[in-house]
Formats: structure tokens, sequence, C-alpha cells
């Protein structure tokens, strides 16, 4: 039997209950909605009421899905030598790891990080002072030559709807259709596949700890087994988000929050494993260059409704987040309330 080491025990008030609660699931939208105002309504209302929501009808051919999901399986039943030569390191953020980090409790996982273009640039510190970039790129293993093409493929396709999501966001918000479109030109999105392998003490530790993503928005795929709950608003119960065959969860990112000043909410969410199904999912985290300077946007701010954060830049944001995901810290994790005015 494999052993559950002391570093994936939760306290006690971060455990997973043994039942989720019998919840709705979170609402579902159609994308194949022609009139971009009743769509940008309902995504405005989705991202206020629950900060998530699933799309169909996105138009990400369901063949796509099935060869990064495919590649994705075959990656990691690689001997675990052959998935350490591709092993992501604390500076370069790209690559194999399975000894990730939320709130410095480790997660029952391995994942495979990767930048969602040729590469990426990025600080190679989080001290504010040093001002050093790097351009990273990606790591792939010389026995999978698919999992390189289905990766750049899904990215072409899921990029798409990423760009179409955060044009609604910005017409649900009353902007432009296009304001936020140029955070997005040279950008510093994520690949991040997702193994969960069974755990014989599934009460105890996450597959992925409760935890808010700092992009714009993410983009998840999950399989079947499920596993992804979200923090309801309203109560704070953490509802199960059931999966739907070919559909996307799609989540609010602390820019966003940020930009909207609190309008629309990044919410917790978290990945809870089982002692019986491995479990796989992929992450697609939209985020912008590195050197953009997060906060509330001029035209969502005014004397009655005050900017609620300080600005802060968005390179030296998610680089202190990955060393808080790398290892176990003694410090507390960069939060976006860390921000708050
Ligand atoms: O696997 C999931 O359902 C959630 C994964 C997640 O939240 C993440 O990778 O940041």
């Amino acid at each position: 039997m494999v052993e559950v080491g002391r570093e994936f025990i939760l306290p006690p008030e971060h455990r997973p209950k043994p039942e989720t609660i019998d919840a709705d699931n979170i609402p579902l939208i159609d994308l194949s909605e022609r009139d971009s105002e009743i769509l940008a309504a309902e995504i405005g209302k989705a991202c206020k009421n629950w900060g998530f929501f699933q799309v169909i009808n996105h138009g990400v051919p369901s063949k796509c899905r099935e060869k990064i999901e495919s590649a994705s399986r075959k990656f990691f039943s690689l001997p675990k030598e052959e998935k350490k030569e591709v092993s992501r390191d604390e500076i370069n953020p790209y690559g194999y790891y399975d000894s990730e980090h939320t709130k410095n409790v480790r997660d029952w996982k391995e994942i495979l990080d990767c930048s969602a273009q040729s590469s990426t640039i990025l600080p190679t510190s989080h001290l504010l002072h040093d001002t050093e970039l790097k351009e990273f790129g990606n790591k792939w293993p010389t026995s999978l030559p698919e999992l390189r093409e289905a990766v750049e493929e899904f990215v072409v396709e899921v990029e798409k709807v990423a760009l179409k999501l955060v044009e609604l966001v910005a017409m649900s918000l009353g902007l432009r259709r296009d304001r936020l479109n140029a955070y997005f030109n040279d950008q510093s999105s994520r690949v991040k596949l997702n193994y969960y392998p069974p755990c014989p003490l599934p009460h105890l530790a996450l597959g992925t700890g409760r935890h808010k993503d700092g992009g714009a928005l993410t983009i998840l795929a999950q399989d079947s087994v499920g596993g992804l709950e979200v923090k309801r608003q309203t109560d704070g119960e953490w509802i199960l988000v059931k999966p739907i065959d070919d559909a996307y969860i799609i989540n609010v990112g602390d820019m966003i929050q940020v930009w909207s000043n609190d309008k629309y909410k990044s919410i917790e969410h978290r990945a809870t494993v089982n002692s019986e199904k491995e479990r796989f999912s992929i992450a697609f985290f939209f985020n912008p260059a590195h050197y953009t300077w997060v906060e509330p946007l001029d035209e969502l701010v005014s004397e009655e409704n005050p900017p609620r954060y300080r600005g802060y830049n968005w390179g030296k944001f998610i680089v202190t987040r990955n060393r808080g995901n790398f290892k176990k810290l003694h410090v507390k994790n960069i939060q976006i309330s860390d921000f708050r005015i």
C-alpha cells in the first residue's frame, strides 16, 4: 500500500468532508449563442454570483481534447526517471514535478507545466529590486513527440475561447469589447497537466489544495471522475463541479477581480482525490505579459467607488506564487488580499 507522508496531511479545518453536499451545478453557458449582449449578460451574472461557470459549444474540437488527454495519460505513465528528465526547477517554472505545494501543504499529484507560447519571459527572482528577466522554454520527453504536438494544438484552440471570454467579460462590465485584449499581446499563459493518483487517505489530503488563480481567467478540462470543488459565495460550502462531457470549466482569476474593483471575485477552489480512481485534468491559465501593471481599471473606479487595490507587477506576483508552489515555505503564500487598500 502507498504511504501518505505527513507533508500531505491537511490541518483538520481544511480537510475535505466525507460527503459532498447535494447542490446544483455551477452555471452552464452555451457559447454558440450568437447575440453577444445576451452572452455577456449571462457571463456577467455567473462571474458575479459564482466566479465559475461551464461552457459548451465552445468551438474547441473534441479531437483536440482527446489528443491532449491521451498524451497526458501516456506522459504520466512513463517511468519516473524519464519524467524527471524534463523536471521543472526553482527558477524555471516549466516541466514535470511531483512535489507541488499549495499553501505550504504538499498536493497529492504529479504535474507537467508548459509555457503556452514557445517561450515566456519572466523575472528570475521574486525580489522587487532584482530586475533580471529570462526567457523560459518547454521541456518535452523525447519518447513522446505527440505530447508537444497535442499541447501546441490545444493552445491554439483554447486561446480563441479565452479571448472571446475576456471580450464578453469586458462587455459585461460595460467596457469596450476589446478593452482587455492588449494585455495578452505578450502573454505568459500556461498549460498545466494534472495527474492525481488514487490516494489511500483521501479524507486527509487534497490533490490540489484550496487556492485562487492569480491570472485573468482559467479554462479547465476535467475528466469524468470528478473532484473539483468550488467554494460557494453565499454560504462558504464546498460544491462539487459535476463533470459534463466535453465542457470546459471557466473561472475568474485574481486579475479580473482587481480590474473590476471587486465586482467579480476570484473564488477559492480545490481538487479532492479518491482511493480508487486516478483522475486527470488540464488547466489553461490565461495570463498577460510579465510587465503588466495590474490595478483597478480607471473606468470602473470613481469617487464613490475608489480603487480597492494598490497596483502590482504581474511578473513578480507569479514568480512569488511559483516559489511557494515549488516547496514548503515558512511564510504565507502571496495572495491578492495582500494588495487590498
Ligand atoms: O484538477 C482540478 O480540478 C483543479 C486544478 C487546479 O485548480 C489547478 O491546477 O490550479
